[in-house]
């Protein structure tokens, strides 16, 4: 076995940050749709979180914010001249595809892409599938520069595989990280890859909200990757009918450990089963939240599984990174503590404020790509993507000259904005050492 660490890669949030309401199913970008945002106090959220993951001693990288408005998007659907005149029709004819054209979505890194690492790969690469996020619109204008953006963190090829997305067709839908999860004995020994689906591509699907993830798809990135131990398991429908549109709204694994919801899975025990018959060298432990303890409807609105599970150098025990959400929700606040106080895996639960993002349904776990890297590998990666302090401080300082203090929807038809959001993403790619051309509007 060659060691491995967890790295994480987290979105930086981009200077369109609102709430547009646009992603059916999720109750929290329902219930705040239309509020006013604050992008500069999103963006500074989100590097506090970055900053306290390094701080504990895991490698944390930095994945760009896209360029939005998409103009190229709106243009590709017909709206001409100047790029002012393209936004300012959009917004007047074509009000919910403006409306896609300006989400910051690519910030929630969980649904970034797939990642398969080497230790599970046929050929000893790491497998990246961006994912096509074809059920949201906004979220479908992702996955081309999602792969640039991964392209630019792992640029070796030899040692990384940057898939395209799959093909972006309602049977192959696929939301990426948020509904895997790989546990294993070690990072670098061999695991077991859990891929969660919503809905069967051939199957009518008539819940109230959408499934996002097709088991065909599930099944597609497993077999390209040429992953091992790879499990399938149907989310629960109850969990999507409630407000579950990712696993990791109410699941999230690491090492040998799966905390999870009862509602979680619509066969709990045949996905315990399946795990445990694929795991090579460990025996998974379930920490299970009983409904009783914690009803599905607030383990949604205090997002407690939507947390981080790390496992932190020199510990025994995992650590839980959860919103302030979980500590505000006396449910969610009792279960958390009731893991720390027990024997089981979880000594440790810490909170960071992410309240921005969460209130469009994006927890800690949403905002990170989980990368598991041996030291070879860490080392391929594009060190100016790499969050140290002096990176903290100089996006930090960006982010105050260049974001608003704050945005309603009606402001995203604002023209001002695309210069001013060009303006922030052209001096911050020398800052990620991407280069010139790295963004649509610097090839023009
Ligand atoms: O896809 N919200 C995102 C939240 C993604 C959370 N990711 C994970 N659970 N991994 C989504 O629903 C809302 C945007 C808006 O309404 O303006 C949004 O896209």
């Amino acid at each position: 076995m060659i060691p491995a660490v967890e790295a994480n890669a987290d979105g930086l949030i981009g200077p369109t940050h609102s709430y547009a309401g646009l992603s059916p199913g999720n109750l929290a970008s329902s219930l705040n749709k239309g509020e006013a945002s604050n992008p500069r106090a999103a963006i500074l959220q989100g590097l506090d979180k970055m900053k306290r993951l390094a701080d504990l001693g895991l490698p944390q990288f930095v994945l760009p914010p896209h360029e939005r408005p998409n103009i190229p998007f709106l243009r590709s659907l017909g709206f001409t001249g100047s790029d002012a005149a393209v936004l300012e029709r959009a917004w007047k004819d074509a009000p919910s595809f403006a409306a896609a054209a300006c989400s910051a979505s690519p910030m929630w890194a969980a649904n970034a892409a797939t990642v398969t690492p080497s230790a599970d790969a046929a050929d000893g690469r790491v497998h990246f599938t961006p994912a096509n996020l074809v059920t949201n619109l906004h979220r479908s204008l992702e996955h081309a520069q999602t792969k640039r953006s991964l392209n630019a963190l792992f640029p070796d090829s030899t040692r990384f595989a940057v898939h395209d997305a799959l093909s972006p067709v309602a049977h192959l839908a696929d939301e990426g990280a948020a509904n895997h999860v790989r546990l294993c004995a070690e990072h670098g020994s061999p695991g077991v890859n859990l891929l969660v689906w919503g809905r069967d591509a051939f199957e009518t699907w008539d819940g109230p909200y959408p499934a996002r993830q097709t088991r065909q798809a599930s099944e597609a990135i497993a077999r390209r990757h040429g992953a091992s131990g790879a499990v399938l398991a149907q989310q629960s429908r109850a969990a999507i009918a409630g407000g579950t549109f990712h696993n990791d709204v109410v699941c999230v694994g690491a090492l040998g450990t799966l905390f999870h919801h009862d509602l979680a899975f619509e066969d709990t025990a045949g996905t315990h089963a399946a795990i445990q018959a694929a795991a090579k060298g460990f025996d998974p432990i379930f920490v299970e939240v009983s409904s009783a303890d914690l009803p599905l409807a607030d383990a949604i609105s205090s997002y407690l599984f939507n947390s981080m599970l790390v496992s932190l150098p020199g510990e025994d025990r995992l650590t839980l990174i959860c919103p302030t959400e979980t500590r505000d929700n006396p449910r969610s606040h009792a279960v958390a503590q009731s893991l720390t106080a027990s024997n089981g895996p979880i000594g440790r639960v810490e909170y960071v404020d992410v309240r921005q993002s969460m209130r469009n349904g994006g927890g800690p776990a949403c905002l990170r790509l989980r990368v598991v890297l041996t030291e070879a590998e860490l080392a391929a990666t594009n060190p100016a993507m790499r969050l140290t302090d002096d990176l903290h401080a100089r996006l930090s300082a960006w982010a105050d000259r260049h974001y608003r203090e704050r945005l309603t929807p009606a402001d995203l038809a604002d023209p001002a904005l695309i210069e001013e959001s060009r303006t922030a993403l052209d001096q911050l790619a020398p800052l990620l050492g991407l280069g010139s051309g790295f963004y649509p509007f610097q090839r023009n």
